[in-house]
């Protein structure tokens, strides 16, 4: 795996002899008492952050299906929209915690005590508390200051707290709010006995070297849980979350596809592939990867998207190797090209043998598949017509498939022999 122990180097003077026959890889990260790469928890937005999607509307089935999927999944806790927004977004909260699933169930409230106490009678277990403290939404929203806000935000643990269910409170926009107001405002919440507080990139403007200064400085102040939730506008969402959990935080927000405001924030299946990568024991021991296609179908139908053809784990061509020397390499062995195995997603990987760049190996094996026989010098003299074709124009694997069935037809009716004698001079390679 990727940074942990890849192959050992060559030695620097050529002669590996002369090194131990393993060695550990300078690129493996080092111990670090603070990251939490391999014990962090998911927070899944989906039915809170993700029906601020533009193209959401879900309604109380749907929701339910969302929800038992999500928890089959395995995800630690599932966030619901506010009771506070709408009577059916209510009576939906409650059907959920009817429910009775593993995950906890949490809804998000603005810090003000109508919406905890309309909350906390809903049956939840838990209560994500929020507050926009950036000079731009103290002016332009809410328009309360810090005092305000901090005095609002006592009162509001205490009474939810004094109700016995977790509260996490957190910051909107934290990475344009003063860093002396958030750390004195999350160190009095961390006193009052929060549970959680949270970071929130409310524009998707941070890095991950901010996220991970700004949650590095926030451990040092903090002992509560610390949630993230990073949105994607410039599309750093799933590298702030893992820079967040290397810097010692605790808790990811996410939402399948990723959906949201705007453009979205850190999607479930791609923190997953980046975590699998990083944590597979981990990962593997608590999410049940083989759900994430599923998952990602059924969010994708319900808010009418195509799951984008680039998506980690579940785009189209996520393991579709195309160019010969790929080819060649992941017939041979497939770590060659993958970091991620298909197979741990209850998926296939497909190798291209229908391009200009297809080479020899991909269509022996295509040949393998269509359970026809030929020689070496022959798949390569039919690679060539392969080729021939695709620099005139796109073809299918149909196209492919018909040059080598009719290549191999015309082989047994002896036409080709010459042909296959000369062998294949022409430009194949790989
Ligand atoms: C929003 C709120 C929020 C809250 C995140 C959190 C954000 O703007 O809709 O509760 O941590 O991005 O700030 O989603
Ligand atoms: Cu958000």
């Amino acid at each position: 795996m990727c940074g942990t122990d890849g192959p050992a180097l060559p030695a620097a003077n050529g002669g590996a002899a002369s090194r131990p026959a393993t060695r550990s890889n300078p690129y493996q990260p080092v111990g670090d008492y603070l990251s939490n790469v391999g014990r962090f928890q998911i927070i899944e937005s989906t039915l809170r952050e993700g029906e601020q999607f533009a193209n959401a509307y879900f309604d109380t089935a749907i929701k339910i299906k969302i929800a038992k999927a999500l928890d089959e999944f395995g995800v630690d806790y599932i966030e619901l929209t506010s009771p506070a927004a709408s009577e059916q977004s209510r009576l939906d909260c409650i059907e959920i915690c009817k429910l009775g699933l593993k995950a906890k169930i949490l809804t998000h409230v603005r810090c003000d005590m109508r919406d905890a106490q309309l909350a906390v009678e809903t049956g939840v277990d838990g209560l994500d508390i929020v507050i926009g403290t950036s000079s731009f939404l103290r002016e332009h929203s809410h328009g309360k200051d810090m005092v305000y806000i901090t005095k609002t935000a006592l009162e509001v643990i205490e009474f939810v707290k004094s109700k016995g269910l977790e509260v996490r409170f957190s910051s909107e926009d934290s990475f344009r709010s003063d860093l002396v107001d958030l750390l004195s405002l999350y160190s009095a919440v961390d006193k009052a006995g929060v549970n959680r507080v949270g970071i929130a990139d409310t524009v998707g403007c941070a890095s991950p070297r901010q996220v991970y200064d700004l949650v590095r400085t926030l451990r040092g102040v903090v002992s509560c849980a610390i949630e993230t939730h990073f949105h994607n506008d410039t599309g750093c969402a799933i590298a702030n979350a893992f820079c967040a959990l290397e810097a010692g935080a605790t808790h990811v927000d996410t939402s399948v596809l990723g959906i949201g405001e705007r453009n979205g924030i850190t999607p479930l299946g791609g923190l997953m592939a980046r975590m699998v990568v990083t944590s597979p024991e981990y990962v593997e021991s608590k999410y049940k990867l083989s759900m994430i296609k599923e998952i990602e179908d059924l969010v994708a139908e319900a808010v009418q998207v195509n799951t984008p053809f680039n998506n980690p784990i579940t785009g189209f061509c996520a393991f579709t190797h195309k160019a010969g020397i790929h080819a060649k390499a992941i017939l041979n062995n497939p770590s060659t090209y993958e970091i991620l195995n298909p197979e741990d997603f209850g998926l296939t990987r497909y190798v291209h043998f229908a391009s200009r760049l297809t080479g020899w190996n991909a269509v022996k094996t295509r040949v393998g598949q269509l359970g026809l026989t030929m020689t070496d010098d022959q798949v390569k003299e039919c690679t060539a017509k392969i080729k021939a074709l695709a620099d005139v124009r796109p073809i299918a694997i149909d196209d492919a498939d018909s040059i080598i069935r009719s290549f191999h037809l015309s082989l047994q009716n002896g036409q080709n022999e010459t042909n296959a004698q000369n062998g294949a001079e022409n430009a194949v390679t790989a």
